[in-house]
């Protein structure tokens, strides 16, 4: 008998490469959607079969983490061995904007999800996974942070994952339901979401070297992080359901990067030497030096970057490192791909992108590209 998993946030960069990798295994996959007035599908697009076909193993139910009642009635009816819950507001920024809103569904959401199991007497079948945070650590007192380090939120986003947290924990005690925390550090890919700092810089900086975009504009690039690769990050989570008993793990790399590293690494993708100068606000890059044809619209002396204090946060996590030492003890697992290689591959996959849209301007087919950061 297949195992059958339902996964919150399907739509989303884990969602999309939890699903595939859950495929692979043999299990029947559900995932909850949210209603939207355009498709909001692409990242699972190539996985989901034509649901009228008797063999779909992926299965769509739309859903929101806001509604108890459509939580519930989507649990009884997939009855499901494992449920992750990945659907959030996920934006660290924006959830200053949104605190109220990032509440209700990244904290309350997870309890929601939480009671359902328990209201529908599937304590003994269903295993839940939480989708924690390296945010949870905040304002840092350890580094490099673990299981133990204390927490301390530093966003609405940050204080909504910790009741998060706290509530898979509490249910595991109070009820012994088999839920667990994976505490990850970022991780990014070609999927990653295009207002997260990785993937605007490699959008961004492959739109300016086609020509799409004037220049890159940028929040606090001496922000240091911890970036896996989110093929690398969902595999753990299913390890984590697999144990003989819940426990909660920290996922990093254990290896650390400044944004402005990150910029520098995809300028060279693109055959861009960057020579950063000026401080603070005023901070610039300038191409001093451009080798191969990735980048035909730049000359040297071009600034393809800015600083706007529009992205910089009221309050911010300046530095996180984990150190993913329980993984690896406790379940042998370690990262495969680095920051670097993961780089390369959203610069390369963005800059296909870029390219077939220069193409269609070349020849009058204008496509609009969107500048939101
Ligand atoms: P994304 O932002 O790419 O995906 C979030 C998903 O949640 C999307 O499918 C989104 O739907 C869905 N969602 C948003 N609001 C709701 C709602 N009200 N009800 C139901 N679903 C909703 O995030 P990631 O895939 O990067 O992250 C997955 C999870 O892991 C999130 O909980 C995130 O907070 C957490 N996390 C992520 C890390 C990272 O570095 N990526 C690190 C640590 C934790 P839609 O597509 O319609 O917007
Ligand atoms: P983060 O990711 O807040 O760590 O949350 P993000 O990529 O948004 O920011 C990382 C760091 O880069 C700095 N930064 C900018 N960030 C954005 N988005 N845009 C900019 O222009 C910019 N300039 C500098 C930020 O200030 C920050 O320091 C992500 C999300 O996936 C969360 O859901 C997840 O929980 C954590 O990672 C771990």
């Amino acid at each position: 008998m297949s195992k059958t998993a339902l996964i919150t946030g399907i739509t989303g960069q884990d969602g999309s490469y939890l699903a595939e990798f859950l495929l692979e295994k043999g299990y029947e996959v559900h995932g909850i959607k949210r209603r939207a007035s355009s498709f909001n599908t692409q990242r699972i697009d190539h996985i989901y079969e034509d649901p009228h076909s008797n063999h779909a193993q992926l299965k769509l139910h739309y859903g929101d983490l806001s509604d108890t009642s459509n939580l519930t009635r989507i649990l009884s009816e997939v009855q499901p061995d494992e449920v992750y819950n990945l659907g959030a507001q996920s934006h660290v920024a924006v959830s200053f904007e949104a605190p109220e809103y990032t509440a209700d569904v990244d904290a309350i959401g997870a309890l929601r999800l939480l009671e359902a199991i328990r209201f529908l007497g599937l304590e003994k079948k269903t295993r839940f996974y939480q989708a924690s945070t390296s945010e949870l650590y905040g304002q840092v007192r350890e580094v490099p942070q673990t299981e133990t380090t204390p927490f301390h939120p530093r966003s609405p986003y940050a204080v909504a994952k910790m009741y998060a947290y706290w509530i898979t924990v509490n249910y595991r005690e109070a009820y012994g339901l088999y839920a667990c925390n994976g505490i990850l550090f970022n991780h990014e890919s070609p999927r990653r979401g295009e207002t997260f700092v990785t993937r605007k810089i490699t959008r961004g900086l492959a739109n300016i070297a086609q020509g799409l975009e004037p220049c890159l504009y940028m929040g606090n690039i001496d922000s240091l992080r911890d970036w896996g690769h989110a093929r690398d990050y969902v595999r753990m989570q299913w390890m984590m359901l697999q144990q003989e008993a819940p426990e909660d793990f920290v996922i990093a790399t254990g290896v650390q990067y400044s944004v402005r590293e990150f910029i520098r690494w995809s300028a060279a993708e693109l055959g861009l030497t960057l020579e950063f100068s000026g401080s603070g606000t005023e901070e610039i890059a300038t191409v001093t030096a451009i080798s191969g044809d990735k980048a035909p619209a730049l000359k040297v002396g071009d600034v393809v970057m800015r600083i706007d204090a529009r992205y910089f946060r009221p309050a911010e996590v300046e530095t996180l490192l984990g150190n993913p030492a329980k993984a690896k003890a406790r379940l042998g697992w370690v990262p495969e791909i680095t920051a670097q290689q993961m780089c390369a591959e959203m610069v390369a996959e963005d800059l296909k992108t870029a390219q077939r849209h220069a193409l269609l301007k070349a020849h009058g087919l204008d496509l609009p590209v969107s500048l939101e950061g």
